[in-house]
């Protein structure tokens, strides 16, 4: 899902104000010699245009939206937590009423002023028709402006992609972004998603005819849900929802400033969390860490599988890609 094209929205005054004066710069072709025929066609032709540019921008609101039964679970939640499900469909329903409420008036003028005999009559009708139109803009003033700021969050959701997903875990510093650069290659479109720069980061890899989803995941799972800040509620949303594995960095020459303990800590966390997501273990930062270091991790993560790598060199990532593409083959499969 990409919601990059979520629209920006204006005030709904504007919307009006653009349409009202569109309809005053209307012409017309023919020259029509009778007054008050001219009046009424114009009057109609102006109803028209107002009607079409107001539907054309408030529908847009609307189709904009991705349709719920279109959305995964992964961003519904986000949607739920960020926004909130109800008030979304609430307030977008309003603005579906506003449209049908647009239409009907425009018809109903339409159809008095085609009736009228009289010229002052039918300015009279317009003048009405206006004023109605007004208000109900007035109305949907406050349900525009929760659009705008519900689609701004929304077009900041990461655009992360159905396919076989390997989340990139560990302590700040300890190498994800380096190893996912230098896993996903130049040609991965690797991007900075957030307003912040902790937003989550995408790459793929591309072989053997399959493609795999690395996210760089800043989760750090070390408060409660509700007291997570967006991005850690969306790190631990892709967690939740769309990761077949995770590739767990530690670094062992502890330069991000992390002592080992202290990830190995946070890995428990993780493993707590998740205990059903395939793991794969790498003990990162080779080439700066004493030998204990590595032999002293290796004890305490006996039980798992351990790769030990340089993320800035790719030679030492090779198994560790191998594996990647091997496990999204087989997920690929059926069972
Ligand atoms: N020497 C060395 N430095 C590394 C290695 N992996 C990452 N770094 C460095 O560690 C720092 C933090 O890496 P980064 O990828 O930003 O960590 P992140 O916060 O986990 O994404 C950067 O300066 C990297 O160049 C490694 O294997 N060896
Ligand atoms: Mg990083």
């Amino acid at each position: 899902m990409n919601f990059k094209n979520m629209p920006k929205l204006e005030d709904s005054q504007f919307y009006l104000d653009k349409a009202i004066r569109r309809s005053l710069k209307a012409k017309f072709r023919i020259h029509i010699k009778d007054k008050r025929e001219y009046i009424k066609k114009m009057e109609l032709k102006r109803i028209g245009i107002i009607r079409d540019m107001l539907f054309e921008d408030f529908n847009k609101m609307l189709e904009n939206m991705p349709k719920t039964q279109e959305l995964n679970d992964f961003y519904l939640e986000l949607i739920n937590n960020n926004i909130g499900a109800e008030k979304l469909h609430e307030n977008l329903g309003r603005i579906s009423w506003l449209t049908k409420k647009i239409n009907q008036l425009s018809k109903e003028a339409s159809f008095k002023i085609e009736e009228s005999r009289n010229e002052k009559h039918i300015l009279t009708i317009k003048k009405g028709y206006l004023g109605r139109i007004g208000s109900l803009i007035k109305k949907v003033k406050v349900n525009v402006k929760f659009l705008d700021e519900a689609f701004k969050k929304i077009r900041n959701f990461p655009a992360i992609k159905e396919m076989y997903t390997v989340s990139i875990c560990g302590m700040p510093n300890v190498g994800k972004s380096t190893l996912l650069n230098s896993l996903t290659g130049s040609s991965a479109e690797v991007k900075n998603y957030a307003f912040t720069t902790k937003g989550l980061m995408l790459g793929y890899i591309k072989n053997e005819g399959i493609k795999v989803q690395m996210i760089d995941n800043p989760g750090t799972l070390d408060r409660e849900y509700d007291k997570m800040n967006s991005i850690e509620k969306q790190a631990y949303l892709v967690l939740k929802y769309l990761t077949k594995m995770i590739v767990y960095i530690f670094d062992a020459s502890e330069s991000s400033g992390y002592e080992l303990e202290v990830q190995l800590k946070h890995f428990s966390t993780i493993l707590r969390n998740f205990p059903k997501i395939e793991l794969k273990v790498m003990i990162n930062k080779i080439d700066i860490s004493t030998g204990e270091n590595i032999l002293f991790l290796k004890n305490r993560l006996k039980e798992y599988e351990i790769m030990e790598i340089n993320a800035n060199d790719k030679k030492t990532l090779e198994s560790l890609k191998e594996m990647i593409v091997k496990r999204a083959i087989g997920a690929s499969l059926p069972p």
